[in-house]
């Protein structure tokens, strides 16, 4: 954590690039990693929420951090997923779930796992905005309404009052529409912990909206899938950057 708030400080409003290692080889994936590195990203997030197993987080991992040189970060989808490669990992709850096994069960299965493992861990709430996409699907999310930032508001405070040391607003991944920014706004002006900003953000205007809004660390997952030309990928990155 202290090597992200170093990386902030340097750098402002970091840009994170989320892949999924049951999408691509890992090859494939090392690939992808390289040109967002020189596109600007300050680290890689890795993770899905099917298909992810021990196998191929491993070696995705290990292809990314030896083609991109970036730190590889866990996203979990699934507490069963985990590796020894990975530098570090965001061990979240998901706060506005329906369901104990996402706010806390499976933190619990993993929690010994990951202490043999010795991956240093991140403690972060994790809050879904609408659409929330799969991922609020499969968490059994209740997600806060865009016309709700209190409950947002409340939610990342409440995370923040347990010691999670980041709190991420997601809108899911795919989602038509990003969380807003008044509700970013609103959150980060409560809270004192870094904000992390993702879901249904594939374009320069959106990545600038989240940052200005206040966003710390802004995702993307979608457009590196979808996006060929490398300028479009570097004009996202710059705009959550702010250079
Ligand atoms: C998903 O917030 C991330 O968890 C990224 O979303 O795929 O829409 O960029 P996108």
């Amino acid at each position: 954590m202290q090597k992200l708030r170093d990386m902030m400080t340097v750098e402002g409003t970091l840009h994170m690039a989320l892949i999924d290692p049951d999408k691509q080889s890992p090859e494939e994936a090392g690939r992808i990693a390289a040109r967002m590195r020189d596109a600007g990203s300050n680290a890689v997030l890795i993770g899905g929420s099917t298909g992810v197993t021990n196998e191929n987080l491993t070696a995705t991992t290990v292809a990314i951090k030896e083609a991109s040189g970036l730190p590889v970060i866990l996203f979990p989808g699934s507490p069963k997923a985990l590796s020894k490669e990975l530098d570090a990992i965001l061990f979240m709850s998901m706060v506005n779930s329906s369901d104990p096994a996402w706010i806390i069960g499976a933190q619990a299965y993993a929690a010994p796992i990951i202490k043999d493992l010795g991956v240093e861990t991140i403690p972060m709430g994790y809050i879904i905005v609408e659409p929330g996409m799969k991922v609020g699907e499969v968490g059994k999310a209740v997600p806060i309404r865009h016309n709700e930032p209190e409950k947002a508001v409340a939610y990342a405070l409440a995370s923040e009052m347990l010691g999670m040391q980041l709190v991420y607003l997601e809108a899911g991944s795919g989602a038509d529409r990003p969380v807003p920014p008044e509700m970013v706004s609103a959150v980060k002006s409560s809270i004192d912990v870094p904000l992390i900003v993702g879901g249904g953000i594939r374009t320069p205007e959106a990545a600038a909206a989240a940052r200005e809004a206040g966003a710390d660390i802004i995702i993307t997952g979608t457009l590196l899938e979808q996006c060929q030309d490398d300028s479009v990928l570097k004009a996202v990155v710059a705009a959550a950057k702010g250079v």
